[in-house]
């Protein structure tokens, strides 16, 4: 089984390692201590298929991002974190997806936009159509707002990503993309905020289906197992 590289990138603080730990092992990190590199690897069932995950949780503090480089350029899809009671953090993503297209020099490469910290309401300096707003800026790219201590929405943006990555290579076999000539990717634009419903104008439709896994990390032993029911997804929505 070959391995999907997936990574988290984002500002300092913003939530990346929580998010990733939720999603790998089940469990919420509360002190924070910022990340050099972390790798974790995880075996989960997207649409019938076993999939095989190398997640690298990266450093958002600027003094442990000189990997940065390699790192994106053997990355198949990317996890771009701000937090929503952060505006700079948002700023900051602007140039690392710069930077995510300028190496591996495609006009579209797998990616999800994460507004994560929702649960902060009352510290929210980005509204949910901000967040909207930028996603279609940078085409539609999925967006979704997630809380890593309430495992909001933490499973669907790994799962929408892994998605992403599958539908590329498909489309790659039946019409070889050429560099900066790919063209759809076209993913939902789904968001989740605690205590907001709201719709908004959809993208493509994607195919929902169960999805289980089982987690490790790299340094750790496995801790948890997780499985996720099929869940009915509309065009696009938020939750
Ligand atoms: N309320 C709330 N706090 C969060 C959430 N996610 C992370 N935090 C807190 O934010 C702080 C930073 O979280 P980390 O996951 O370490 O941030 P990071 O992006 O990995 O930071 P670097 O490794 O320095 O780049 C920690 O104190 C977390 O407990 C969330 O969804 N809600
Ligand atoms: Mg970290």
């Amino acid at each position: 089984m070959r391995d999907y590289k997936l990574v988290v990138l984002g500002a300092g603080g913003v939530g990346k390692s929580c998010l990733t730990v939720q999603f790998v092992q089940g469990v919420y990190l509360d002190t924070y201590d910022p990340t050099i590199e972390d790798s974790y690897r995880k075996t989960i069932e997207i649409d019938n298929k076993m999939i095989s995950l190398e997640i690298l949780d990266t450093a958002g503090v600027a003094q442990f991002t000189a990997m940065r480089e390699l790192y994106i350029k053997s990355g198949m899809g990317f996890l771009l974190v701000y937090s929503v009671t952060d505006r700079q953090s948002l700023q900051e993503l602007m140039d690392l997806r710069e930077q995510v297209l300028r190496i591996k020099d495609m006009d579209r490469v797998p990616m999800v936009l994460v507004g994560n910290k929702a649960d902060l309401t009352e510290e929210r300096a980005i509204s949910v159509e901000e967040g909207i707003e930028v996603s279609s800026n940078w085409g539609k790219v999925p967006f979704y707002e997630t809380s890593a201590l309430l495992r909001s929405n933490v499973d669907e943006v790994f799962i929408d990503l892994v998605r992403q990555i599958i539908r590329n290579e498909l489309e790659a076999v039946s019409a070889p993309a050429t560099p900066k000539a790919q063209t759809k990717s076209e993913a939902p634009v789904q968001d989740r905020s605690a205590g907001q419903s709201k719709n908004v104008p959809s993208a493509a439709k994607a195919k929902q289906q169960p999805a289980k896994a089982a987690a490790t990390r790299s340094r750790n032993p496995p801790s948890t197992e997780t499985k996720k029911k099929s869940k009915k997804r509309g065009p696009c929505r938020i939750l």
